[in-house]
């Protein structure tokens, strides 16, 4: 434990604005925290820069318009009903790097909120880059096979060269998501070891994208299998058993999933149910207890969320009633509705 704090806090001084955020997150994950991370530190710097990142404060009090993808009528579960786009903090931030776009002109006010996204955007970067692997996978993974996408970017499977491991990369393309998200995501996944969250090995740092090198899970997503079949009560319960625990690891930690849904509950075929997906997670502290932001996927959000009203790590549960609800009926409830139907 000692160990591990003291590697992050290294990690953390080496890049001097981004440290900020860094301890912050460092606090948040090593609070309460339980378990050793079976493979220490992956930290290497090679690449260049990038920032720190006043977390979520620009985050609360902001609402993302942008809205989910409408979801179009669907034949009676033939293919999986995807679940259209989570709604994510702080979308509105510069696509990376923020100096390519063109800025507006100097002097305004919208010049200088436009610099300082750019400045975290570049903070983030630098934190970003004391934060994956050195280096790059394509010689210590092989075999890539694209296995999926979502909103973030691509899913590949690769192995190992060395161990015959499979693995799942997650691309995470930095022009749709800030920095600062894939930072918390990766330290969020490197710190927080359990048995029912998906194993994080290592990421790189590729041009535009992120490469988050996970546990494969061979068994798919959890939406695959409520789409193309009913499942059976005692399925259902060992589901909800093992997503339970994950939370409450994660709850313990002072983390909020926030984006809880079948998409993002992978399964083993040996029967293991894990948490996937950390990008739009919250961290709470004892200053900051409760979150506002309208994060999530609209038909999961519990009510306080899409009201933008304070809520704590209590929505998880309610999404997570939502998958008992898509596990028992195929899909979630007002799945086929627009999302000016469902928002406030
Ligand atoms: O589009 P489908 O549902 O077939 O299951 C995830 C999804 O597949 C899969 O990548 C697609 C886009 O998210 N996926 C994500 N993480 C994975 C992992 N760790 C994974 N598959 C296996 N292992």
């Amino acid at each position: 434990m000692i160990r591990q704090v003291c590697a992050m806090v290294c990690t953390v001084f080496s890049v001097v604005y981004s440290g900020y955020y860094l301890t912050q997150l460092t606090r948040h994950l090593t609070r309460g925290w339980r378990q050793a991370s079976p493979l220490g530190s992956t930290a290497g710097s090679a690449a260049p820069p990038a920032a720190s990142v006043i977390e979520e404060e620009a985050e609360e009090e902001q609402r993302n318009i942008k809205p989910p993808a409408a979801v179009p009528p669907q034949p009676e579960h033939a293919e999986p009903l995807k679940t259209g786009s989570a709604i994510q903090p702080g979308a509105a931030g510069p696509a990376w790097p923020a100096a390519a776009s063109s800025p507006p002109a100097a002097g305004t006010s919208c010049s200088s909120a436009a610099q300082q996204l750019e400045m975290r955007e570049e903070q983030g970067l630098k934190t970003l880059r004391h934060v994956v692997s050195v280096g790059g996978p394509e010689k210590k993974y092989t075999g890539w096979r694209r296995i999926g996408s979502g909103g973030f970017g691509s899913v590949y499977k690769a192995f190992n060269a060395a161990t015959g491991q499979a693995v799942a990369v997650k691309q995470l393309n930095l022009q749709h998501q800030g920095c600062e998200e894939v930072v918390k995501e990766i330290l969020v996944m490197r710190e927080l070891r359990n048995p029912n969250i998906v194993t994080y090995f290592e990421s790189y740092l590729v041009n535009e994208a992120v490469l988050l090198v996970l546990e494969y899970m061979d068994g798919g997503s959890l939406a695959d299998v409520v789409s193309l079949r009913r499942m059976a009560v005692g399925h259902m319960a060992t589901v909800c058993r093992e997503c339970l625990q994950g939370l409450a690891f994660l709850h313990a930690n002072q983390v909020i999933h926030r984006d809880i849904k079948s998409d993002n509950i992978l399964l083993g075929r040996d029967g293991s149910v894990k948490l996937a997906d950390f990008g739009l997670c919250a961290l709470l502290s004892p200053e900051q207890s409760k979150r506002r932001s309208m994060v999530g996927t609209t038909c999961w959000m519990a009510p306080e969320v899409v009201r933008g009203e304070p809520y704590g790590p209590k929505v998880d549960t309610w999404s997570l009633g939502i998958v008992g609800i898509e596990m028992a009926k195929g899909e979630a409830p007002y799945l086929r509705e627009t999302s000016d139907r469902l928002l406030p």
